[in-house]
């Protein structure tokens, strides 16, 4: 049995682009991760922490079977594989791959809650996101009411469409 969960990656150095592509391409490739649909890429300015580079982020649907704790696991370990080094709260990083939603069930252990309960005040996940769960329920509204309501502010997007992580080096 698989289940549809929502990933969201983000990036600001080195090439965040083809280092979220790369990530999703490794995941794609396990036979318990199917990459089913990807948000167009956005350029954003940085939120929580403002003096360091933009972010690239992206939002990507994954049907799998892992439980949403491997989910976190894998993400973790594919971070780790790009190089990823955790030094200070919301600082600089090659790559983030963070668990969004697990198949709109509420879950939660001593690392992972879902629906990820800081998704609603950040418009760099919001807006991506829109485009592939808009009728995601989460704290009582929709992704797309809770996106329609974010700021949008310096957010545009650096692709045209979703197909960005599958030609890794191609522009748009
Ligand atoms: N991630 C953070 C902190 N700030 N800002 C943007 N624009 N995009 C991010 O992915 C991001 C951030 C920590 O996870
Ligand atoms: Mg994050
Ligand atoms: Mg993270």
């Amino acid at each position: 049995m698989s289940v549809t969960a929502l990933l969201g990656l983000g990036g600001n150095i080195g090439d965040p682009r083809a280092t979220m592509a790369a990530a999703l391409g490794r995941i794609d490739a396990r036979p318990d991760c199917d990459v089913v649909a990807v948000s167009r890429l956005y350029r954003t300015p940085p939120w929580g922490k403002t003096d360091q580079p933009w972010f690239f982020n992206a939002c990507a649907a994954v049907a799998t079977t892992l439980p949403p704790r491997d989910l976190l696991e894998l993400c973790l370990a594919t971070e780790r594989e790009f190089k990823r080094e955790r030094r200070e709260r919301w600082g600089p990083r090659t790559l983030d791959l963070d668990v969004l939603d697990y198949g709109e069930m509420p879950y939660a252990d001593d690392a992972l809650i879902l629906p990820h309960p800081r998704v609603t005040d950040r418009a760099f996940v919001l807006i991506p996101l829109a485009e592939i769960a808009p009728t995601l329920r989460i704290g009582g509204r929709t992704v797309a009411e809770w996106a329609a309501a974010a700021d949008p502010e310096g957010i545009e997007p650096a692709s045209r469409d979703g197909e960005w992580w599958r030609e890794p080096g191609a522009p748009g």
